[in-house]
């Protein structure tokens, strides 16, 4: 049984491989994402079980996907290929330095995703619920999976951690606070970006979105300080320091990239600041290579990085 289930939506992921942009180029690079996914990726790749489902269609980018993730070692065993409804799709450009994705996916198999199709006993076993804010923007029966598979894991003691991981292209602010916000409150490990939080509580200074947190019984660590992580436990502010990247080719992922990082972390038995500093090696490891997962290091290079393999005694 896997350690950490998460589940979201996974898509084609196509990029322009043309500074003219999407409507210029002729060839685009052909890949997939999903920040849930990425997140699964990541933790196998630390060496952890990790249980990524979903729904994707019965089409050639679906099964694709499926098994991409399936060969990274994720248990892909409750994901469903489905005949009637298409595989969402991405699309990226990269013109002037300014990254923009264009989603198709309304009507995408993800978005039927209903939650009679969770498997309770699946999540349950659990010792960490990964769930993000993008699956509660889908439409509205896959934010109902969100909420049963958390209050699922409520029930049976599983760990809950939640990433806003807002998209505007998906809702309007004002649709995504009400619903963010709310699923804040049942996690136990709240994974915003500084970014976020200052749209989502409508506030423009850093203490007054420290104030707002506090409020919750979450743990909050708290992406996007400057070069730091800050992490938010037991009204203690804790700043962790990024590691330095050498190059910066593409940020995209980052943020799951931490997520896994840091989920590793837990599993591991370490404190919250320690999994937060395996989530920043994470997220510096991945901006440093093009794609949104691609990049996640395993956990032989991770802990070549984090400098445990100096102490050689003779
Ligand atoms: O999180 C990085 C991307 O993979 C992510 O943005 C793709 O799931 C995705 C989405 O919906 O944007």
């Amino acid at each position: 049984t896997p350690e950490l289930v998460t589940f979201g939506e996974s898509m084609g992921l196509f990029t322009a491989q043309d500074s003219r942009g999407l409507e210029y180029a002729s060839t685009l690079h052909k890949s997939f994402g999903g920040a849930e996914s990425n997140v699964a990726i990541g933790v196998a790749r630390l060496g952890h079980r990790a249980g990524w489902f979903g729904a994707l269609g019965s089409d050639p980018i679906g099964t694709m996907i499926y098994k991409a993730i399936r060969g990274e070692g994720v248990d892909v065993s409750r994901a469903v290929l489905n005949s009637e409804a298409p595989t969402g799709l991405m699309i990226r450009e990269n013109t002037a330095g300014k990254s923009s994705v264009y989603y198709y996916r309304k009507t995408s198999a993800a978005s039927r995703m209903q939650k009679e199709q969770l498997d309770a006993s699946y999540i349950q076993s659990a010792k960490i619920l990964h769930v993000t804010g993008i699956t509660a923007a889908i439409s509205a029966s896959a934010l109902e999976c969100v909420e049963s598979a958390m209050d699922l894991a409520r029930s049976a003691g599983v760990k809950i951690s939640f990433d806003p991981n807002l998209r505007l292209k998906l809702w309007t602010l004002e649709e995504a606070r009400g619903v963010l916000l709310r699923l804040a409150e049942k996690a136990d490990y709240f994974l915003p970006g500084l970014d976020e939080l200052k749209l989502l509580y409508d506030v423009e200074e850093d203490e007054a979105v420290f104030a707002e947190l506090s409020r919750l019984k979450a743990v909050s660590i708290i992406k996007g300080g400057p070069d730091l992580t800050y992490v938010l436990e037991n009204g203690t502010l804790t700043e962790v320091p990024y590691f330095k990247a050498e190059q910066v080719l593409d940020t995209v992922g980052a943020g799951d990239g931490f997520c896994a990082g840091f989920i590793a972390g837990l599993l591991k038995g370490r404190s919250t600041v320690e999994a937060v500093r395996l989530g920043n090696l994470m997220g510096s490891m991945v901006i440093q290579a093009v794609g949104d997962w691609e990049a996640l290091p395993t956990w032989e290079q991770v802990d070549a990085k984090l400098g445990h393999k100096v102490h050689i005694e003779r």
